[in-house]
Parts: structure tokens; sequence; C-alpha cells
């Protein structure tokens, strides 16, 4: 009988693990858990196959289908959640077998985004990748659908997954996919003018990127602390995929110093190709930045799995050869002192929490940014005050005294202006 009480979709976790670092699986598994939870589905049961490589037919082998027969009868499961991207026959074989709902690791990513997304662009881009998806899939998703029991919680809470997919036919969909992709690039082209608006202004833009809930938000949040400009926090939560749109903050500092900072949607293992594609665009920032501080959560045992995951995305996103500095954030829940691997640098432990090492990170970020700047002593005579006004908009760590003949400016002056400053070299 269906227990209609129980909020939560009953599911059962398969995987096959194909390489010899366990821990890593076992992480993988226990993070596909909390992305399922995110879903409102709670995992009862884990089954797992050591295996070269999956079955091509079934994903695990035979004996193993009717191991997970037998969990799902004794413990009542709903839907059963394969740890990898799933081919299409793989599921629609899968689907005959074991005549229940199933979903891969791709279509729970995918049904956090479509949850989370709040802009248009947002979930115009999370709604082409999943019909990109679903487009070869449609016959297996089309027989496991059409079993749902709609319990109040799960994939099919609220949302008639069921119908809008039984309708679908090839051909909508990919008439569909078009017409998005169409309403989504006059979105992307009005972001690219904002940008290249932002260049001719010569903003210096810098990139948070990284895991999920490694503290991106937070960090961003911890600089906006530091800045004199208006504060408008973005929001930060401990859940995975908090963030989903990119949002950029101005961050001017006391000593002149100004740059865009922008918060970006985060990266997880496995991240499905198709999000990656249709998030290209939103990426893009990051792609055009002066610099990517790169957050690690060195809380987490497996940062260094996690810093080359993010490290595979940035290179997908051809964003590779931007000046990166790690920021090993939440260091206030590590025992003891964090070593920074070497192969780093240039890094430095932050904790957005306390704020530890985010006066330090700026200071590393104004150096980076703005390495085109060169030290100078200038004498501007009074009746020249407008040109102090113009090189004061282009210096950082700048003090300006005054003397009988005129003004005297002590700082670091960006390149640009250099015709103005020999005017006045002392
Ligand atoms: N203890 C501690 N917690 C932190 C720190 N930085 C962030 N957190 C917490 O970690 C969780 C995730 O933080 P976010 O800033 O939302 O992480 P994110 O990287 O933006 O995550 P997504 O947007 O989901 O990718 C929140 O609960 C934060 O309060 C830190 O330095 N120390
Ligand atoms: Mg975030």
């Amino acid at each position: 009988m269906q227990d209609n009480t129980f909020p939560f979709q009953k599911a059962l976790i398969v995987g096959v693990n194909t390489n010899d670092d366990d821990a890593k699986f076992l992480e993988e598994v226990e993070e596909l858990k909390s992305l399922a939870l995110a879903c409102e589905v709670e995992v009862l049961d884990v089954i797992t196959q050591n295996r070269r490589f999956p079955d091509v037919n079934t994903y695990v082998g035979k004996g193993k289908i009717e191991e997970i027969k037998v969990a799902i009868n004794a413990l009542d499961i709903e839907v059963v959640l394969f740890n990898d991207e799933l081919a299409p026959s793989q599921i629609s074989n899968l689907q005959k077998l074991l005549d229940i709902q199933i979903f891969d690791r791709t279509y729970v990513i995918l049904e956090i985004f479509k949850r989370r997304a709040k802009t248009k662009e947002a979930k115009l881009q999370v709604e082409i990748a999943s019909l990109d998806y679903m487009l070869p899939r449609l016959v297996g998703l089309h027989q496991g659908l059409s079993r749902q029991r709609g319990t109040g919680g799960g994939f099919a809470h609220g949302r008639g997954a069921g119908e809008t997919q039984l309708e679908l036919d090839r051909r909508v969909t990919t008439n569909k996919i078009v017409q998005l992709r169409e309403e989504l690039s006059q979105i992307t082209k009005l972001r690219k003018e904002q940008r290249s608006l932002r260049k001719k202004n010569e903003e210096k833009v810098v990139s948070l990127v990284g895991y999920t809930n490694s503290g991106k938000s937070s960090t961003l949040n911890a600089i906006l602390k530091h800045s004199t400009a208006l504060k408008k926090e973005v929001f930060e939560k401990d859940m995975l995929f908090a963030t989903l749109e990119t949002s950029t903050r101005s961050i001017e500092l006391k000593n002149g110093a100004h740059f865009l900072l922008t918060d970006t949607v985060g990266f997880v293992n496995k991240l499905p190709h198709h999000l990656v594609e249709s998030f290209k665009s939103t990426l893009e920032e990051v792609k055009e930045s002066d610099l990517i501080i790169h957050v690690v959560d060195a809380s987490n045992p497996s940062f260094i799995d996690q810093i080359a995951t993010t490290n595979k995305v940035l290179e997908e996103l051809d964003a590779k050869g931007i000046p990166v500095i790690y920021a090993f954030n939440k260091v206030d829940k590590v025992d003891g002192y964090f070593f920074i691997p070497q192969e780093y640098y240039p890094a430095i432990t932050t904790s957005a929490k306390t704020d530890e090492g985010i006066g330090q990170l700026i200071k590393m970020i104004v150096e980076k940014v703005f390495d085109d700047y060169s030290s100078c002593t200038l004498l501007i005579p009074y009746k020249d005050t407008k040109d102090l006004e113009v090189i004061k908009q282009n210096a950082i760590d700048y003090e300006v005294t005054y003397n009988d003949e005129g003004s005297i400016f002590k700082g670091k002056v960006n390149k640009k202006i250099t015709n103005i400053i020999n005017k006045y070299q002392k």
C-alpha cells in the first residue's frame, strides 16, 4: 500500500565503482544522496558493484538486477537512482527489468537546477539542458513516468512532469529547443552589450568560481563588507546549488581601487555536459575576467578532487589562462593549521565566516588586477586641479599633500593616463 503521509519519495541508489579509489566513490554516492534530498527524495539503501566498466545494456550485471529487485520490494522503494549518466538504451532496458521509476545522476542535478532557477535566463538555460538530455531518452522516460505514483514529495511533486513528458514527442521537443535557444540568445546579447559597456569603462572584473557549497557567495559578501560602495548581499545557504545566476557587485576600497566581483554557479562532480553547455552564456563572464578567485572548501576531505572537478569545467569553458588565486575557505572549521599544497600558489586561507584572511585576499586581488599601475610622485599646480581629479580616479594607494607650488600626489597610477602624468612628473 502507498504511504501518503511520507512526504519524501523512497529511493535506492545503484552505483558502479569503476576505479580503485573507494573513498572517492563513496563520497560521490554521499553527494548523490544530498542531491536527491534536495529533490525531496530520501535514499534508504545503496547497492554497489565493482566493475571495470558499467554494463552497456543494464549498467550493472544480471545478478545485481535481482538484488535490486529484492531491495525494491523489501523497502517499498519508489525510485531507483543511478550514480552515473545512463545511455538511452540502458534507461529503457532497466525500466523494463525493474518496472519502477528510474533516474540517473544527470536527471537529479537537472531537477535541482529546475527547482532553483529564478531568473528568466537561468530558467531558459535549465529547460534547454533538460530537453537536450531528454530528447534521446523520451522512450525510456515515457515508460517510467507512466507509472508515476504521485506521492507528496519527490520528482513528481506538483510539476506535472509526467503528463508533459508523455505529450512530448521528438519533433515537438526539437522545435521547443530551437525556440528556447532563440529566446536565450536575445538575453545573451543583452548581457554581451552590458559587458562591452563595462569594458569601455575599463572596469576590472574578478570572478569567484568553485565547487558548490564551497563559500563563493559568502566570500563575495565578506569582501563586500570591506567595500565602501553600497552593499547588497548575495544569497548564501548551506545547500547544493544555492546560486544559479551570476550576480555582480561593485567593490570600492578605501585605497581608491575599484573592481567588479562576480559570483557564479557552483560546479559538481559529473556536472551534466548539457548544463555546462547551456550555462556557458552565464559563465562567459568568467572567461572575460581579469582574475579568477577559486574558492575551495578547505574543511571538506575531498577538496583536492573538488579543485580538479572545478578546473576541468573551467577548461571546458575555455577559461584557462586567466590568472587564478586559490582561496582555501572555511579554515575556521579545520582543526589545526591548514597547509596549502604548493601547487596551488598563489593562494590564501580564508574564512568568509570570521573574516580571517579576507583583507589579505583583497590585497592579493588588488596587487594582481592592478599590476599595470605604476608608482609615481607628481606635482600638480593648483591651476590644474581638474587633472588631479582625473589622476585620482585612475589611481590606487595614493595620498595627496599640498605645498606652495601645488598638490603633491604619491601613488600608483593606471598607465593609460601616462600623457597626463608625464606633464607633472617630479
Ligand atoms: N564555517 C564556515 N562556513 C562557511 C564559510 N563560508 C561559507 N560557509 C557556509 O557554507 C555554506 C555555503 O556557503 P555559500 O556561500 O552559499 O556557498 P557557495 O559556494 O556560494 O554555494 P553554491 O552557490 O551552492 O554553489 C553556507 O551555509 C555558509 O554559511 C566559512 O568560511 N566558514
Ligand atoms: Mg552561491
